[in-house]
C-alpha cells in the first residue's frame, strides 16, 4: 500500500528535518486545520444545518455578515484561545483583537484569519474557504505586558506560518512555514488530513487571468493597458491567446493558479479612491502573498512587493496583483510606466 503522510507527520518530519517549526507553532497550525475540519462539516450540510443565509449583522467593514461568516468565526476563536499557543487572534469579522482570557494560558504567537472567505459563493454551492496567518508576539507582550493591536502591525516578511483551507469538491489544507508549499487533502471517511502534493511550484509563465471584469471602468491605466494586451490575443503585443477565469473567491482562484499558474488581480478601483482596494492586507493579500511567492510566484500591490508593505492598521486594505511570476512583473511595470 502506498504510503500516506499526515499533517501531523509532515509536521513534525518538518520539524527534526530543517528545524522550520517549533513544537508550539506545529500544534498552533494542527488546531487551525481542526477547526478547519468542523467548518467542512457545516459548509458540506448546507441548507440540512441551517448554515446558509444572512446573519443579520454587519461586520466591522459594514458588510452583511453571512451566518457561516459568524459560525467559522466562531469556531476558530473557540479551538484557538485554550491551546496555550497564543497570545491573541485577529480575524476579518470581529472589530479589534481577541485577547486570550485568563482562564488560559498564553504563548508566544499571533494568529490572524478570514475565516470564510468568499461569502458571495456560500448560498449557491461554489468553492470557499478559511485564510489564515501567524506571526510571533513581541518578547516583551508574554509576561510583561498585555498585547495591544499594534503588535499584529507586522509586514509580512515577518509571517512564520500561513495556509488556506479550500472548501470545494476535496476539502485541501495548503500550508507553507516558510519552506515550500504543501498540500493536504482530507480524507473524510478517517477526518485525516493527507499530504497529496509537496513542494508546488507556480510556472512562471501563464495564458489565464483572473479580474472582475465588471469593475473595468473604474481601474487605473496601467490594468487596463494589461487586460486590454491580453484580450487583443495572438495578433495583440503578447502574441498569444488569453483565458479569463473568476471564481470570487480569492481562495479558489489562488488555489488554480497554484495548481496551473495564471495572475490573479483585484486592484484600485475609482469608485472609492482612497482606499487603495478591496482586499484586506494582513487576512487575505499577506497570507496569499506568502504562500505564492514560497510557490515561486510573485505578489506586489501594483508598485511594491506586498510582503514589505507596513502594515499600518488592522483592517488596512490593499491592492493586489499575484500569481506567475513574469505577469506580475509585468502588471508591476506598467505601473512604474505610468509614474
Ligand atoms: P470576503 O472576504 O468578504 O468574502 O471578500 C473577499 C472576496 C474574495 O474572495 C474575492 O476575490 C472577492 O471578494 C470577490 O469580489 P467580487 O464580489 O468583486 O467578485
Ligand atoms: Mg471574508
Amino acid at each position: 500500500m502506498q504510503k500516506r503522510t499526515t499533517l501531523t507527520q509532515h509536521l513534525i518530519e518538518e520539524q527534526r528535518a530543517n528545524g522550520t517549526i517549533p513544537a508550539e507553532l506545529r500544534l498552533l497550525i494542527e488546531v487551525v486545520a481542526r477547526a478547519c475540519k468542523r467548518i467542512a462539516v457545516s459548509v458540506g450540510k448546507g441548507a440540512l444545518g441551517d448554515i446558509l443565509g444572512e446573519a443579520g449583522s454587519d461586520n466591522v467593514q459594514g458588510e452583511a455578515q453571512k451566518k457561516l461568516d459568524v459560525i467559522a468565526n466562531e469556531l476558530l476563536t473557540e479551538a484557538n484561545e485554550w491551546g496555550g499557543h497564543l497570545a491573541a487572534m485577529a480575524s476579518e469579522e470581529m472589530e479589534t483583537i481577541h485577547k486570550i482570557p485568563n482562564r488560559y494560558p498564553k504563548g508566544e504567537y499571533l494568529l490572524l484569519f478570514d475565516p470564510l472567505d468568499g461569502s458571495s459563493n456560500i448560498d449557491v454551492n461554489v468553492s470557499i474557504g478559511t485564510i489564515f496567518s501567524v506571526l510571533k508576539a513581541p518578547a516583551d507582550t508574554t509576561n510583561l505586558r498585555p498585547v495591544e493591536e499594534d503588535d499584529f502591525l507586522q509586514p509580512g516578511t515577518a509571517q512564520v506560518a500561513a495556509g488556506y483551507a479550500i472548501y470545494g469538491p476535496q476539502t485541501q489544507l495548503v500550508i507553507t512555514v516558510g519552506n515550500g508549499v504543501d498540500i493536504f487533502t482530507l480524507d473524510r471517511e478517517l477526518g485525516s488530513w493527507v499530504r497529496t502534493q509537496s513542494d508546488v511550484k507556480i510556472p512562471e509563465d501563464t495564458k489565464e487571468f483572473a479580474i472582475n471584469m465588471s469593475n473595468r471602468r473604474h481601474w487605473a491605466a496601467p490594468v487596463k493597458r494589461y487586460v486590454e494586451e491580453c484580450e487583443a490575443g495572438k495578433t495583440g503585443p503578447r502574441g498569444k491567446d488569453f483565458n479569463m477565469r473568476w471564481i470570487a473567491s480569492m481562495v479558489a482562484d489562488v488555489h488554480r493558479i497554484l495548481n496551473r499558474g495564471g495572475i490573479f488581480m483585484y486592484p484600485w478601483d475609482a469608485r472609492e479612491p482612497e482606499k487603495p482596494g478591496k482586499l484586506r492586507l494582513m487576512y487575505e493579500a499577506n497570507p496569499m502573498g506568502f504562500i505564492v511567492e514560497q510557490a515561486g510566484g510573485a505578489a506586489t500591490n501594483g508598485h511594491e512587493r506586498i510582503l514589505s508593505l507596513q502594515p499600518r492598521k488592522l483592517h488596512e486594505r490593499v491592492s493586489v496583483v499575484l500569481g506567475s511570476k513574469n505577469e506580475v512583473l509585468r502588471v508591476t511595470q506598467y505601473h512604474q510606466d505610468a509614474t
